[in-house]
């Protein structure tokens, strides 16, 4: 029995989307690590501002622009006291994650040199191995990687023995898109600073479910994206310690990140708008502060607590399926759930379960390398929010008994 602090019935009444039909059936949405569902109070304020201070910001004296300000300025706080950092200076609007992690790997250009190292976790995102890559092509730097095992979990003694006084850079997600694994990132950072290195957490798929205390863990850099936490599209933040942001060059260059610009010479703005070239997406910025505020409203304890006894329901009835593997069995996980059944391809299954109405993702989640670990060419995966129900999760695997009869 799930033991609810929060009234469920409530929660999914926040969510239109939650009502519609999918190809004739009600719509199961369980591909929240690709992207969560938005909130009413989110769409309002999206609305809101459309309706009614629509304008750019930090250039008007006009009313509207000031209003728009105001109201971004303030998301940018609500942001820095979520994640708890020193400043709102070290927190930087970008447009998700990929930005993020682009922008680190970027300044990082002027500060590595030939035969440096800098080290990623075997089970990345695409995201947060291709930029690093480009990075070892400009500099000569070496790129170094953590193992993990069978039940996709780095090998932390491993990581210790890659350490040394080359190394200048770790850089590793929080949690797993592709396999749910919650990583020790803790031990992770406190390692590397024990030699200078300065660490980068991937937190697009924590942020979701675990709030992350930037000053507690240490963290050199963190990237969130808002779409992944009831927010939209198209914005997200990285964090950085002021000393690092300072250190870093501007990633691009143009309005809004200068003091001052003459032909012979440019001087860049202060932090944050050194890093925030050109108009960003206000609205969106404005509505990941609505979304952060829809999400501490429930709590953050409270929805992982919720969502973890979803896990455990899932993980239980689906594995009483004969031949399903689900891969990625570490001890600590949030509620990711990929697996294969014997060699039915994933996205048959997938397709099955799109027929009736239930959307999970296929394939191999932006996360080859993980894939190629495991010799598969894909999962089907199934990922759980705070919205989901017990009652989805039969009807996810039914949907999965039935595909498997079909194809099998
Ligand atoms: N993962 C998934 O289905 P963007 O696209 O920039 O918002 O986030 C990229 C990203 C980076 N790191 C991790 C750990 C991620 O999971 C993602 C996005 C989605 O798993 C879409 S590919």
């Amino acid at each position: 029995m799930i033991q609810t602090s929060f009234n469920i019935d409530k929660i999914r009444k926040d969510f239109p989307i939650l009502n519609r039909e999918v190809n004739g059936k009600p719509l199961v949405y369980f591909d929240n690590a690709a992207t969560s569902q938005t909130p009413k109070q989110v769409i309002d304020v999206i609305v809101d501002y459309y309706s009614n201070y629509n304008a750019n910001i930090h250039r008007g004296v006009h009313t509207l622009s000031q209003e728009a300000t105001d109201k971004y300025e303030q998301a940018r706080l609500k942001i820095q006291k979520h994640f708890n950092a020193a400043s709102s200076d070290e927190i930087i609007f970008t447009s998700g994650t990929t930005h993020s992690i682009n922008m680190v790997a970027n300044g990082f250009s002027s500060l590595l040199k030939k035969e440096d190292e800098i080290i990623v976790s075997a089970m990345e995102h695409h995201s947060n191995i291709v930029p690093w890559q480009m990075l070892c092509e400009r500099t000569g730097a070496i790129l170094k990687v953590i193992p993990m095992n069978q039940e996709g979990e780095l090998i932390l003694e491993e990581y210790y023995k890659l350490l040394s006084d080359k190394t200048k850079l770790v850089f590793c997600n929080h949690v797993s898109n592709a396999l749910g694994t919650v990583n020790p990132i803790k031990e992770i950072i406190e390692a590397a600073h024990n030699i200078d290195a300065a660490v980068l957490i991937d937190g697009a798929q924590a942020a979701p479910h675990i709030r992350a205390d930037v000053q507690e863990l240490d963290v050199d850099f963190y990237t969130v994206s808002a779409h992944k936490m009831c927010g939209p599209t198209g914005v997200g933040i990285l964090y950085g310690k002021e000393e690092w942001l300072n250190k870093l060059p501007p990633y691009q260059g143009g309005g809004e990140m200068i003091a001052e610009v003459t032909f012979e010479k440019t001087t860049y703005a202060e932090l944050p708008h050194k890093f925030e070239a050109g108009t960003p997406n206000i609205c969106g910025g404005i509505a990941f502060g609505a979304a952060l505020d829809y999400m501490n409203a429930i709590g953050f304890e409270v929805i992982a607590q919720y969502e973890n006894e979803l896990l455990e329901y899932a993980t239980q009835e689906l594995l009483s399926i004969e031949g399903l593997r689900i891969y990625g069995t570490a001890a600590h996980k949030t509620a990711v759930i990929s697996f294969n059944i014997e060699d039915i391809h994933p996205y048959d299954i997938g397709s099955i379960l799109d027929k009736l109405g239930i959307a999970v993702r296929t394939g191999h989640h932006c996360a080859q390398p993980v894939m190629d670990f495991f010799k598969i060419p894909g999962t089907v995966r199934a990922s759980f929010n705070f919205y989901n129900t017990k009652e989805e999760i039969a009807i996810l695997v039914e949907g999965v008994k039935r595909a498997k009869s079909m194809l099998l």
